[in-house]
């Protein structure tokens, strides 16, 4: 037995932001627990995602348990992978692929295999006494841009706003530390702006932190934005983004999007958004159609100049995104662990973005712990972009404290990605 050899590897059931439960696992080497790691879950999914595995049982968190999972690391996963090497990182996550056996991780979870994924990364990263994005690539030197999504709708709120995250992106901050100074002035005059017109209770927040004000349609959150924006004297710092997550509002049977009111086809929506557009500096779009629409993501790609994300497109999922590449469909990828399910996976899926001329955004799930490891995943990454929630809630203030810890470690070693979030140089 070497210094490296998994002795222990242990799961339980915590839960997330929401109060629902998910696995968080840890991977003991040489008889200490040395890698901890929390799964963080979705509720506005791609239903191309990997199988997130729940108990169903009614008389638990309404058949949201998730014991069986927790129960395939502890009983099936673990004792098969006590004996190895803790930096084996692919060939761990490969044997928990073949243990499941299945194309989408239905049999274990996502959950149970991408918790154990994860971990032992963690665990790897300690034994060798090191941060685990430098683990993951010395090279890692790149901090991201936030995307602030400070007004919220869709799934995430109890709101009427179709389009789910309206975001300002401080590009102009010469540091990470400068861009959540930026951030926390401007979301203070949004406040005050939206306390103005809608009183005290449109400051109640959605699933990320940001507002889930009673707004309505596309414009007039970008009128409140730039208004914020303006009054905090930041107007040539910040640029917007948006995560339509289009799936939410589309119409599958009557093949239309439905917002504020009104129905649009493909057509129509993308004549809207060139309008929005034109009209306020906006630098990327998320899921602006929906998740099978690979041909008008090509069109979007071709006609927009700015960053086209797929979400609920990719899944995070090589054969997903390889279909994507050879239509041309968007030009970014959302990068999200669990939904592919382990580490290896998804860094594999980063990484034939990039090989192909697309960019790589992070991004936390609505469901979230206050574990921060996608801060240290987006450095490792050097994706120079990372959508990780307004920094008023615990579960989000993690991943932006983690990225000072990160911004501190690196030294003149780091670059705060700025303007060139979509390819940093
Ligand atoms: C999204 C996310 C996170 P969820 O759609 O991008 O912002 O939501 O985690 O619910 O899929
Ligand atoms: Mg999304």
């Amino acid at each position: 037995m070497s210094l490296l050899t998994i002795t222990k590897i242990h799961a339980r059931e915590i839960i997330d932001c929401r109060g629902w439960p998910t696995v968080q696992a840890d991977v003991w080497i040489d008889g200490r627990l040395i890698g901890r790691a929390d799964v963080a879950s979705g509720r506005s999914t791609g239903s191309h995602e990997a199988h997130v595995l729940l108990d169903g049982d009614p008389s638990r968190y309404q058949g949201l348990g998730v014991l069986k999972a927790v129960d395939n690391v502890n009983n099936v996963i673990g004792p098969e992978l006590v004996g190895w090497d803790v930096t084996e990182q692919r060939k761990i996550d490969l044997a928990m692929i073949d243990m499941d056996g299945t194309a989408n991780k239905s049999k274990l979870g996502a959950n149970a295999i991408l918790g154990v994924s994860l971990a032992v990364a963690r665990a790897a990263a300690n034994v060798n006494g090191v941060s685990l994005y430098h683990y993951i690539n010395p090279n890692a030197h790149v901090l991201p841009v936030p995307l602030m999504n400070c007004l919220n709708g869709g799934k995430l709120t109890a709101n009427e706003l179709e389009i789910q995250e309206f975001i300002f992106m401080p590009v102009g901050a010469n540091s990470y530390a400068h861009a959540l100074e930026m951030t926390t002035e401007i979301n203070e005059v949004l406040r005050d702006l939206v306390v103005e017109k809608y009183g005290i209770l449109g400051t109640n927040t959605g699933d990320e932190g940001g507002f889930a004000t009673p707004m309505r349609g596309i414009w007039e959150p970008f009128e409140f934005m730039s208004k914020a924006v303006d009054q905090a004297g930041y107007a040539d710092d910040i640029v917007y983004a948006m995560d339509l997550a289009a799936n939410s509002w589309f119409n599958q049977k009557s093949d239309v999007y439905e917002l504020d009111g009104e129905a649009y086809d493909r057509d129509a929506l993308i004549e809207l958004y060139k309008k929005v557009a034109e009209a306020y500096p906006i630098v990327s779009m998320e899921d602006p159609l929906h998740e099978e629409d690979f041909e008008g993501f090509a069109t979007l790609a071709r006609e927009l100049d700015m960053q086209i994300v797929g979400d609920d497109l990719f899944v995070t999922n090589v054969d997903r995104l390889r279909e994507g590449v050879q239509k041309g469909a968007a030009n970014a990828m959302l990068f999200k662990v669990n939904q592919i399910g382990t580490l290896s996976e998804a860094l594999d899926a980063a990484e034939f973005a990039y090989r192909n001329n697309y960019g790589v955004q992070v991004s936390e799930r609505s469901g979230e712990t206050e574990d921060p490891i996608i801060s240290d995943l987006v450095v490792a990454l050097n994706s120079g972009q990372i959508k990780t929630g307004m920094p008023i809630r615990g579960e989000r203030t993690s991943k932006h404290n983690r990225l000072l810890q990160i911004e501190e470690e690196l030294g003149a070693a780091g670059v705060y990605a700025g303007r060139d979030f979509a390819r940093p140089a």
